[in-house]
């Protein structure tokens, strides 16, 4: 079994640090680190005012970053080894994966920080395209390096002030409708637990996973189909719940009870308003059997989440059904699809003497339906974004 690594974190500021000196020809002011994330649980819940369960990866995103004299921002990744460089870095002005560093850097002036032009060089290890949160390492990596050279203070308050700003750079600049997960567990994750997110009031609360205490880790499996979120699935699931929410006269799918829900009149919309309201119940379940470590209890909820998502919200896809469906059959404690849906990854819950048959038995299920092999990866519990 071969596990994608995330990296020694100082070796990677370092090379990250020696591409930005050859860019630009002098050192960077900062280097931040930011996680990328697999969610345990709570799928499309985050935009219906709902929870979720993620967990921040040991896999990240890391900005070497220096303010310029002036107002332009270049920027430049390891990834695609391409640079983009413009003073116009609101929504419209620029394209790809740099929105997502521009809209950073928007995002926060709109919201009244002095943010001078900039000079960014990137690398990550979280898999792009994996559904494992790439556009929000990278966000939150920029971030946390523009709060350092504007001199900024850390601490709770600022953290969610770049999760805010975070969030705009996504929906407004680089035009991902997404819901506010991705950026609030890797800026404000702690290492050992998973983070229970509220969108009702944006609280958070760390979970701890006492998974290896109990001889399990938690495996990702990413299919390799690409998965984007600017694509039209993801927004018109969206348009799906607030439809819902419309014939409801609720404020949003947390406030609808499952009676009213079964009694939608079109079909679609009320398994798309199920999917929502049994998941946000599944994810009370999965933290109660955390903290009871009743796991076989946390694997239920995992495998209904995923049989509500193939079914209900119907995101899933005949890899992702795959990768889970063998995972259980090897014995995983739990399985499900993870993220946005249309591809990318699968979590499992897997005692850790299983790791090699359920990494081989999702390779073999794989190769019986000619479908590209996947790659692997362990989550481990780790730190919020941080500077190196
Ligand atoms: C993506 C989005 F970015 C999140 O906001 C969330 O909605 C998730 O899909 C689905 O739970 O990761």
């Amino acid at each position: 079994m071969t596990l994608l690594s995330p990296g020694e974190a100082s070796e990677l500021a370092d090379s990250t640090a020696a591409a930005f000196r050859t860019a630009y020809g002098a050192d960077p002011a900062v280097i931040a680190r930011a996680p990328g994330r697999v969610n345990l649980i709570g799928e499309h819940t985050d935009y219906n005012a709902g929870t979720c369960l993620p967990v921040a990866l040991p896999h990240a995103t890391y900005a070497a970053l220096s303010a310029r004299t002036d107002s332009l921002v270049r920027v430049r990744s390891a990834q695609t080894d391409d640079e983009w460089q413009g003073a116009g870095i609101g929504p419209g002005e620029v394209t790809g994966w740099a929105s997502y560093v521009a809209g950073v850097a928007w995002a926060l002036r709109q919201a009244g920080v002095d943010v001078p032009g900039l000079d960014v060089c990137v690398d990550s290890t979280v898999p792009l395209g994996a559904g494992l949160s790439s556009s929000a390492a990278l966000e939150c990596s920029v971030a946390v390096a523009i709060a350092d050279v504007v001199g900024l203070t850390d601490g709770e308050t600022l953290r969610h002030q770049l999760v805010a700003a975070c969030m705009r750079a996504e929906t407004e600049v680089a035009g991902a409708p997404t819901g506010g997960m991705d950026q609030t567990v890797s800026l404000l994750a702690e290492s050992g637990s998973a983070l229970l997110i509220d969108f009702l009031d944006h609280s958070t609360r760390a979970v701890p996973l006492a998974l290896d205490d109990a001889g399990l880790a938690v495996l990702v499996v990413d299919t390799r189909v690409s998965h984007a979120l600017v694509d039209g699935g993801y927004a018109s699931r969206r348009a799906d719940c607030e439809t819902a929410c419309r014939e409801l006269g609720v404020p949003s799918l947390r406030e609808a009870t499952i009676d009213s829900v079964e009694a939608l009149g079109d079909a679609r919309i009320r398994r798309r308003a199920r999917h929502v309201v049994t998941e946000i119940d599944r994810v009370a379940r999965a933290v109660d059997a955390l903290e009871h470590r009743d796991w076989a209890a946390l694997g239920e909820q995992l495998v209904a989440s995923h049989a509500s998502m193939r079914d209900d919200f119907e995101i899933s896809c005949p890899e992702l059904d795959t990768a889970v469906d063998a995972a259980l059959t090897a014995g995983a404690v739990g399985a499900r699809m993870t993220g946005g849906g249309f591809g990318g990854s699968a979590v499992a819950v897997v005692y850790l003497d299983a790791l090699d048959s359920v990494t081989a038995a999702v390779d073999a299920a794989f190769d019986a339906r000619d479908f590209r092999r996947p790659a692997f990866l362990r989550a481990t519990p780790s730190a919020a974004a941080g500077l190196c």
